[in-house]
């Protein structure tokens, strides 16, 4: 169960983000009215919601899932491997002070970005991709250690992050598209698969007994919900103009 999540308001320098999913330029007003619905999903979901105030200087800094990890007793500040993104952390130290006793630091030459790490009860999947290398996935996994969790390194090859493409929901099951379905590392648990059409939706969000599903990939949601969950679909599609999806766009702890 999460009781708490930290969310940064978009700016309006948001259409400068870094995209590669030629959908067009992302609407300020239209980014800003989504995020609010999400922000009162998550509400509604029983979180206490930590708003940030925006920052220009970096477009693509809603998606603030990418500047942290935050464990039980723990955080973690990543350095994103994405330049422009890099000083998207500066700061983080005091948001996360707030919250947290222990905050662990990814320090030079790795980088880690949050959207590539994923946590299955007392373990953590770590995606290797053009912005996670192989030493910053080292060090998270000996700060993981440390605090008596455990870590694998996951090869992407084409994803942009590993939760582009893998979600653990709840009760054993994930939801996976692309080329994590077939991965052996994933091979115990159970599995609902996104068709390729629908590939954007394999970044659903559990919150507390409930999905959250990007709007307008229905079939996604009632393989979901044949599954038993419930879910609740939330439009997400000016992020998705920046390869943002659900989980991009909060810290959850
Ligand atoms: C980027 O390319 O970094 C952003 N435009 C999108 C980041 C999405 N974040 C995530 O999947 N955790």
């Amino acid at each position: 169960m999460f009781t708490r999540a930290i969310v940064r308001l978009p700016c309006r320098n948001l259409k400068e983000g870094l995209s590669s999913a030629d959908l067009g330029i992302p609407l300020y007003e239209e980014a800003f009215s989504q995020h609010g619905k999400y922000i009162s999903a998550l509400k509604k979901l029983g979180i206490d919601v930590t708003i940030l105030d925006s920052d220009e200087q970096y477009p693509d800094s809603v998606f603030i899932e990418d500047a942290a990890i935050c464990d039980r007793e723990f955080a973690v500040i990543t350095r994103p491997g994405a330049l422009s993104r890099r000083g998207e952390t500066e700061g983080m130290k005091e948001v996360l002070g707030d919250f947290f006793n222990h905050i662990e630091i990814i320090n030079q030459s790795g980088t880690l970005e949050g959207g590539d790490v994923m946590k299955v009860n007392d373990h953590y999947y770590v995606g290797i991709s053009a912005r996670t290398n192989h030493k910053g996935a080292d060090q998270l996994i000996r700060v993981l250690n440390d605090y008596g969790l455990t870590g694998e390194k996951v090869r992407l090859a084409k994803m942009l992050h590993l939760k582009t493409g893998i979600s653990y929901l709840d009760n054993d099951y994930i939801l996976v598209s692309g080329e994590l379905a077939e991965s052996r590392q994933f091979s115990k648990f159970r599995k609902i698969i996104v068709d390729p059409h629908e590939a954007y939706a394999a970044n659903s969000l559990w919150i507390n007994g409930k999905v959250l599903v990007p709007e307008g990939f229905n079939d996604t949601r009632r393989k979901i919900e044949k599954a038993g969950f419930e879910t609740l679909t939330l439009d997400t599609s000016e992020f998705r103009k920046l390869d943002g999806g659900l989980s991009c766009l909060s810290l959850r702890f």
